[in-house]
């Protein structure tokens, strides 16, 4: 529309003066969501480019206008590496289908693969769960605890045992009993510890996952980005299961995951039970970020 001859008694112009007090509000509620400082910074001064120099109606609410705009860069952000991975197809193209699942100690990943564990099943697929995890000790329990729940098979390793060949015979009896889904399990590991990322490695070498899944803990703030990093670099993977976005954490390390590393958040975890693992949606997620 053009403003016309009387058009600034009805448009006005955006000045830098006019959206400050707005973008540093709104960098203080970014950093309180757990972006990270780089992602914050960027996303704001991209919004800040995009909208000085716009012609507004007066009528136009600014506030509004800022973070409408924040919101539908977020959305873009967070759909862009978003994987719209359909996990009743997933073993459509390969059986048995492999999975592994890794990140730091106490993250959810056990817990998280029950869930998994029992939406494959809801959708009519066919489960085996390899404890992988032999390095602590009550890990086997844990797992023999949700795996007799969901009456899903489970294959047991010794404590101290090789992780490596609890997957292989999780994966060879996938193919014998011909079961869809193999989800691995394995030990917390801090992301410095070089043994147990050497030993993570042999895992994935050995098992050759067709899907390579890193847990991140949302309350970790920050530091789930140091430990995404971390596990990109040394073994590499193909998305992300954020849990604990139940508790508190706004979770915007989803954010600055998709921004910095393009990886794709599939699934969240939204509390304690069976069916609290939520597929991943950009539009609410990014509504979340900016209230
Ligand atoms: N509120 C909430 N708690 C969760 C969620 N996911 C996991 N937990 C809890 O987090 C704690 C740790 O979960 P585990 O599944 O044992 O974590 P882990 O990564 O396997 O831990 P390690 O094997 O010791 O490294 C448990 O008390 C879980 O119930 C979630 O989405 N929301
Ligand atoms: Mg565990």
């Amino acid at each position: 529309m053009k403003p016309g001859i009387l058009g600034f008694l009805r448009y006005k112009e955006i000045k830098e003066d006019d959206i400050l007090d707005l973008i540093e509000e709104l960098r203080v509620e970014l950093l309180e969501d757990d972006v990270s400082l780089e992602v914050t910074d960027k996303i704001l001064d991209d919004l800040r480019k995009e909208l000085v120099g716009k012609k507004i109606s007066r009528k136009e609410n600014l506030e509004d206008l800022v973070k409408n705009s924040l919101k539908k860069s977020l959305r873009e952000i967070l759909s862009k590496n978003y994987s719209n991975i359909d996990i009743f197809q997933i073993s459509k193209d390969k059986k048995p289908f492999v999975i592994v699942f890794f990140g730091v100690n106490g993250v959810g990943k056990t817990t998280t693969i029950a869930k998994f564990a029992y939406l494959l099943k809801k959708n009519g697929l066919s489960v085996i769960i390899a404890a992988s995890d032999t390095f602590r000790a009550a890990a086997q329990e844990q797992l023999a605890y949700h795996a007799s729940k969901l009456e899903v098979p489970l294959v047991r390793g010794k404590y101290g045992g090789d992780p490596a060949s609890v997957a292989f015979d999780a994966i060879q009896s996938a193919k014998s009993r011909n079961i869809d889904v193999v989800l691995i399990d394995t030990a917390g590991r801090m992301h410095t510890d070089k043994d147990l990322t050497e030993e993570l490695r042999r895992v994935v070498r050995i098992a050759k996952p067709n899907m390579k899944i890193l847990v991140l803990d949302s309350l970790a703030g920050n530091d789930a980005l140091a430990q995404a990093e971390y596990f990109e670099k040394n073994i590499g993977y193909d998305a992300v299961i954020l849990t604990k976005v139940d508790a508190d954490a706004k979770g915007g390390v989803a954010l600055s995951l998709a921004y910095k590393l393009g990886k794709p958040v599939i699934f969240v975890g939204m509390g304690q039970d069976y069916d609290s693992l939520i597929k991943f949606n950009p539009d609410w997620f990014a509504d979340r970020l900016v209230s």
